[in-house]
């Protein structure tokens, strides 16, 4: 069956993770990715937090599956020239360097863009323009600076980053996407286009619905789905909601059966008004159903802490999985805490292809996220991480290099 992508080249100037995330999900889609890395060095990931001496990390392998690797010294004016080539046969250039990087080594974006008017050059950046634009940025950087860390965890506690890498990996999610609408559009103008995904606004943007409340609270001084309400106080920010769901529908995390041993025997619980007679039942308070103090959402919103607190001595008589399957058949929307021990052997998971084993020739097996966007027409098979340099010669030829020219390169630590 053909892809999604096929057809299409990118040029992978990406390292570390958030901008691999987004050239692996493009040849997940079927685009031929061919990463370009400093000769003998590569990746910095594929040796940072290495589990087995000698071979790539899983930190690499993880957010570089079905790519090639070519090695070029960009640095050097034969590189330089190889990379002239590659320009002009590719569709979209990624990159995620620090500030300037590019335009150093000299491929900034007039240059490439009169290389190959056509090519789509793509970049992930700490910041867009403004004061901070020229700052290098990790993820919890730019949790911290989109708006993440100040809206999660506890009222009483610190800012907290999240284990989601919302802003490496949710930053990548948005590059991919800006670079399939800047491909369609050039069915249209010819032209290709810079797109740029910056990491503060790509937070910013998954914690919209933090915005949304900061404008609620300037407006009303309150929020009644936050736990501040109704004994807390509210300052002028969005303050951390802790578990509470901060929208329509109340939820918590409550403790299941098992959790005094078990760190993750908990479970999410949304009190979705559509269900509340069930919720009233299941837990043994049948009276709640027309209680006024409870009958409502609105009067519900005074007393959470206690209905919590109740549903929650009900939970403690359940695993999370017994609780999941009770609950699940009343319709009452719910989630046990999964533990990535949990995942890791999900049959489902594995099914679905969202889960799956690769072989490495130097490593061996190991587990890994797969495609988690499914595409009828154009499944996604994972292959492994390529080694540092595997497709040099191959990639070299296909772009008409002849065997003498190659060597020559190699002879001259140009790639
Ligand atoms: N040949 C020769 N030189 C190469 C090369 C190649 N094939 N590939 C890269 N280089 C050079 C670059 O030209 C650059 O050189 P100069 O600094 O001399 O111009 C240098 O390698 C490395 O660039 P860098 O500054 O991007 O790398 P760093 O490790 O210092 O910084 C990071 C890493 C992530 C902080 C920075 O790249 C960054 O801020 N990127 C944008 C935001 C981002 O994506 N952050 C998320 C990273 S994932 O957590």
């Amino acid at each position: 069956m053909s892809k999604a992508l096929a057809g299409y080249r990118i040029l992978d100037f990406t390292h570390v993770q958030s901008g691999p995330t987004c050239t692996q999900l493009l040849a997940w889609f079927g685009a031929d990715v061919i990463k370009v890395e400093r000769a003998g060095e590569g990746d910095a990931t594929r040796g940072q937090l290495r589990d087995i001496a000698g071979a790539d990390s899983l930190y690499f392998t993880m957010l570089n599956h079905n790519k090639r690797s070519v090695t070029i010294d960009t640095k050097k004016p034969q590189g330089k020239a190889v990379l002239e080539r590659l320009i002009a046969g590719c569709d979209v250039l990624v990159e995620n360097f620090a500030p300037g990087a590019l335009d150093r080594m000299g491929f900034g974006w007039e240059r490439i863009h009169a290389l190959n008017p056509r090519m789509v050059v793509a970049s992930v950046k700490g910041f867009g323009p403004g004061k901070y634009e020229l700052c290098k940025v990790y993820e919890n950087v730019a949790q911290c600076a989109g708006g993440s860390a100040s809206t999660t965890g506890f009222d009483d506690g610190p800012p907290m980053v999240t284990g989601a890498q919302i802003g490496d990996s949710g930053t990548g999610l948005h590059l991919a996407l800006g670079i399939l609408a800047a491909l369609l559009q050039r069915h249209q103008s010819g032209r290709g286009q810079k797109v740029l995904a910056p990491m503060q606004d790509a937070v910013l943007n998954l914690c919209r619905v933090k915005l949304r409340d900061q404008q609620r609270l300037e407006r009303t001084g309150t929020m009644h789905e936050y736990p501040q309400y109704p004994d807390g106080e509210f300052g002028e920010a969005v303050p951390r909601a802790g578990n509470a769901s901060g929208g329509g529908q109340p939820g918590a995390i409550l403790r299941c059966k098992g959790w005094e041993t078990d760190p993750n025997a908990y479970i999410y619980f949304i009190t979705q008004a559509a269900v509340w007679p069930a919720v009233c039942k299941v837990i043994g308070e049948p009276n709640w159903i027309d209680d006024e103090a409870y009958a409502t959402p609105a009067a519900r919103l005074l007393h959470l802490k206690p209905i919590f607190a109740r549903i929650e001595r009900w939970t403690m008589t359940r695993t999370k999985f017994e609780a999941m399957d009770i609950l699940n058949q009343l319709d009452i929307p719910c989630g046990p805490i999964l533990s990535m021990k949990e995942l890791a052997e999900e049959p489902s998971l594995r099914a679905s292809g969202t889960v799956v084993e690769v072989d490495h020739p130097v490593r061996g097996k190991y587990l890994t996220v797969g495609n988690p966007i499914k595409l009828s027409d154009s499944p996604t098979e994972v292959t492994r991480s390529p080694l540092l340099g595997e497709h040099t010669d191959e990639v070299l030829s296909q772009f008409g290099f002849s065997p003498a020219q190659i060597d020559a390169l190699r002879a001259e630590r140009v790639i």
